[in-house]
């Protein structure tokens, strides 16, 4: 099983994060931000990734810190759980459509952390959450896990679904990018021998 176990802690936010690659599912998500538990329910669901996340952040500031501090840990726990990276598919990408929305997204588990997020929101709202926080945890993810990530939404109207589109195709590209290629027969799929 790759799996692994994050706690970072600052004067801002409490998270703790357990991530396994090759789960069914299984989630236990409190972040204190409910919108962002429903993300990453189905980010884990989508992915096929168990994932438990607990987060004690400073919600009498704003959402920003728990959403960006809980992005900087699950992408530390993605990254220790990948290992080696030995026998991955690496490449992924995937149209997500959820209604009037379509979400592209492509990913390359490259190492080199970068994020292209084509990605606009109708509304500054979701609920309680500010939609700009949905860029802040891709950006966040990204860099920690140290993966080449690009979000376009090609089209869409609704916040909630523009947002979940992006969620659920990532953990779709995740699924795919970190599935094992019995043709690559334990190698790191990369020329130079690296990723
Ligand atoms: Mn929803």
């Amino acid at each position: 099983m790759r799996s692994a176990s994050v706690s970072r802690r600052t004067s801002e936010t409490d998270v703790s994060v357990s991530l396994s690659l090759d789960g069914s599912g299984k989630t236990g998500i409190t972040t204190g931000v409910g919108f962002l538990d429903h993300m990453l329910e189905l980010l884990a669901r989508h992915a096929l990734f168990d994932l438990e996340v607990k987060v004690a952040g400073d919600l009498h500031v704003d959402q920003h810190h728990t959403t960006e501090d809980t992005g900087i840990a699950l992408g530390q726990a993605f990254l220790k759980a990948l290992g080696d990276k030995k026998g991955i598919a690496r490449y992924a990408d995937v149209h997500l459509p959820m209604d009037e929305t379509l979400t592209r997204v492509a990913v390359d588990i490259s190492g080199r952390p970068f994020l292209v997020f084509r990605t606009a929101f109708p509304t500054e709202k979701i609920g309680a959450f500010d939609t700009e926080l949905v860029r802040e945890w891709f950006q966040a993810f990204a860099m920690n896990a140290g993966i080449t990530l690009h979000v376009e939404t090609l089209y869409g109207d609704n916040s909630h679904h523009i947002a979940e589109s992006c969620f659920k195709g990532l953990a779709r590209a995740l699924r795919r990018a970190v599935a094992l290629d019995p043709r690559e027969e334990g190698r790191v799929p990369s020329t130079k021998g690296a990723l």
